[in-house]
């Protein structure tokens, strides 16, 4: 395989002693990046007031330059905050109701996309393959496209694809469909997405599959749209499987959680870890657990929710209107069933070191992980790989996570029902052994057997795999 350039919205630098961030996916890109040799290139983190950001700035580490640059507020304000956040994340995550178009922000989004071309256009080998992530930069291989660039661009997104009739909503969703196309491999974290996005082409009259004769492979496709011939996968995302179960057999005698096996007092533990998101459902997650503990007043005093939800891109009011619910249901649901010797709930707004995190992860005789919609999920693949295979605790999912479609151990729930999730919580809690080993079981084969390396090296793969439609467009 030839040099590899990834382009990414924010890039996960190695810090100054050169040690590689933390996280499945930043730790398997560099990894092949490594192999390769080649280029990060993204946004620096920096913003500038006015103007133009200044060029790029550069950082080798081992194989990898790290290319960064920098973004104006205003592109900040209208391609980040704007379009990317407030209406293609809500849109795609079937939140019709939080998008706010406004072609200002379109713009914005467009102008950066066209700069990071621009920007990449000096740094790019006849033949390099070029890996984009994300919603952040749909429209970037059509720009480098008309730029003259032959190579072959893959493109993995990490959101679902919602069905056509959501994706219609949005003003100029023409370009946003038309924008996939100019890529040669485009993957998707589950079968529906593809499916959804197939589905966009075929309603809107611009492509189709283009296998014949026997029934198509739901996932994987050949579609032709647009003038161009080029590939759709699913690919899954999976975590590092094998060494996040290690940091957390590691963790149990650590600090924080000694301190909160003491805290508990015997009591079982439940836990909820998420960016503060709407996507996430934490509210509908704390109405289940209100209504689990009315259905069942003898486990009152026995069990504690424990959410740790970091808040996340704070700029977006949407987001602050959230941290502002959450606390106050959580306040109620406490001041209202808990006693003067037992909190029902306690909510930590704050990000947990990540030790830390797998170790409370095995504390935990339920992992509750609701999202109303997630691409994938990755904090439930990391509870299950976090278990006591001798005593392992179960998984309590949401049916719209990208990640219910692969667990087929953990006991699903429809989080916008707080009956079900309730039903659900009873049932995780009174499972016996065997049938928690039994489900654990399963479940981790299944994580080992697709964790990050895998899905890293399966996508590149399929993208050096890929003959690259050469066709003018
Ligand atoms: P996210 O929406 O960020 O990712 P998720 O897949 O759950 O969601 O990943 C979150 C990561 O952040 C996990 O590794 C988790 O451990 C960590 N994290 C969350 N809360 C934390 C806390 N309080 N402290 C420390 N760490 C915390 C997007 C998509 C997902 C998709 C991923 C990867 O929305 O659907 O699974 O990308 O493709």
């Amino acid at each position: 395989m030839g040099r590899m350039i990834v382009v990414s919205n924010r890039v996960p630098l190695p810090d100054k002693e050169g040690r590689m961030p933390a996280g499945g996916l930043a730790v398997a890109v560099h990894a092949a990046l490594q192999d390769s040799g080649g280029i990060w290139f993204g946004w620096s983190g920096q913003s500038v007031p006015e103007g133009d950001p200044g060029p790029v700035s550069r950082r080798s580490h081992g194989t990898i330059d790290y290319v960064l640059t920098d973004l104006s507020d205003r592109d900040m304000d209208e391609y980040y905050s704007g379009f990317a956040n407030r209406v293609l994340w809500p849109l795609f995550h079937c939140r019709i109701d939080l998008a706010e178009y406004s072609r200002r922000d379109k713009e914005g989004y467009f102008r950066v996309n066209r700069m990071f071309a621009d920007r990449l256009m000096p740094l790019i080998e006849p033949d390099d393959i070029i890996w984009v992530h994300d919603y952040h930069l749909i429209p970037l291989a059509e720009e480098l496209r008309r730029r003259g660039v032959t190579n072959r661009i893959g493109f993995f997104l990490h959101i679902p694809w919602p069905p056509a009739d959501i994706l219609f909503a949005m003003p100029i969703y023409d370009q946003i469909l038309k924008g996939l196309s100019a890529y040669d491999l485009v993957g998707f974290q589950t079968d529906h997405d593809l499916d959804n996005y197939i589905s966009c082409l075929i309603r809107e009259g611009v492509g189709d599959r283009v296998e014949e004769g026997t029934r198509p492979d739901p996932s994987r496709a050949t579609l032709s749209a647009y003038g161009r011939t080029f590939r759709a996968r699913t690919f899954g995302i999976g975590i590092e499987t094998r060494d996040f179960a290690e940091l957390a057999a590691a963790s149990t005698e650590t600090e924080a959680v000694t301190d909160m096996r003491r805290s508990l007092a015997g009591r079982d533990l439940i836990i909820g870890v998420d960016r503060l998101d709407y996507s996430k459902g934490i509210p509908q997650r704390i109405l289940g657990f209100e209504r689990f503990l009315d259905l069942n007043p003898d486990r009152a005093g026995h069990v504690t929710l424990l959410q740790i939800a970091p808040s996340s891109r704070s700029e977006v009011p949407e987001y602050r209107d959230m941290q502002s619910e959450v606390e106050a249901l959580a306040g109620h649901v406490n001041g209202t069933r808990g006693r003067i010797d037992w909190t029902p709930i306690r909510y930590v707004n704050q990000s947990v070191e990540r030790g830390a995190l797998a170790g409370l992860y095995r504390e935990a005789r339920v992992g509750l992980v609701t999202p109303l919609r997630d691409g994938m999920n990755l904090v439930a693949k990391e509870y299950v790989a976090a278990q006591n295979p001798d005593d392992p605790g179960v998984l309590v999912l949401s049916r719209f996570a990208g990640a219910a479609r692969e667990l087929k151990g953990a006991v699903l729930c429809n989080p916008y029902d707080s009956e079900q999730t309730a039903r659900a919580i009873e049932w995780a809690l009174s499972m016996t052994l065997e049938e928690r080993r039994d489900r654990w079981r399963g479940m981790m084969d299944y994580l080992l057997a697709n964790d990050i390396q895998t899905w890293c090296r399966s996508y590149l793969q399929a993208l050096a795999d890929t003959a690259p439609d050469r066709g003018t467009r």
